[in-house]
């Protein structure tokens, strides 16, 4: 057995400028349909509006935040539903495998190949300089996508059902990450991204 058969371990991905690490499948006490089910059921979703660059725009998405803390982003300011004991599960497995500690998570669910996130980093002053955010994938398979923000490198990874992806280090003050839209006919995905808010 090598390095990167080590099960429940984060692989890391070589990259200039920050630090990448990715687990395929993060290992959980419920099976990843399981969860994937009551996350759709059990979260109050919603389709949030935005300002980018002086205009008020619908996410192409549903969202929701728990955590401790408020978090303000692209003028739109989340208070955060209190845990519930099954994403309190899951945050335990995710700082496990990350050796991180974190306090808030972003869900965000993709319905269909429309669904997307724009290109952006999450450089936020409450996230700290140099955050460890950790994405958790389940259901449809989606190309994340990242970008250097100062020459023309970029990187596609494939985040599949289960997986686990640490951004770490400088990777937010150099790079830009998003999920692009998809002509195919893509089924529906909910992505976790837990976060430290100072
Ligand atoms: O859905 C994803 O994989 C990306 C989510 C993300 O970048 C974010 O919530 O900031
Ligand atoms: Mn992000």
């Amino acid at each position: 057995m090598d390095l990167f058969d080590t099960p429940g371990a984060l692989t890391p991905i070589p990259i200039d400028d920050g630090e990448l690490a990715l687990l395929s499948r993060l290992p959980l006490p419920l099976s990843n349909a399981e969860v994937f089910e009551r996350l759709l059921h059990e979260t109050p979703w919603r389709e949030e509006s935005v300002i980018v660059f002086g205009k008020r725009h619908l996410q192409p998405r549903l969202t929701a935040w728990y955590g401790d803390a408020s978090y303000t982003y692209s003028g739109l300011r989340l208070e955060p539903l209190p845990w519930t004991p099954l994403l309190m599960e899951i945050r335990a497995a995710v700082e496990a495998a990350c050796g991180e500690a974190f306090n808030s998570v972003l869900l965000n669910r993709y319905r269909n190949g429309r669904d997307s996130m724009g290109m952006h980093s999450d450089n936020e002053p409450e996230l700290g300089e140099e955050p460890a955010i950790a994405s958790l994938s389940f259901g449809a398979t989606r190309t994340f996508i990242l970008k250097h923000k100062n020459n023309r490198q970029s990187l596609r990874l494939p985040l599949e059902d289960g997986s686990l992806l640490l951004m770490r280090g400088q990777l937010q003050r150099y790079w830009l990450h998003g999920i692009n839209k998809s002509a195919l006919p893509l089924g529906e995905r909910i992505n976790l991204t837990f976060r430290y808010v100072v």
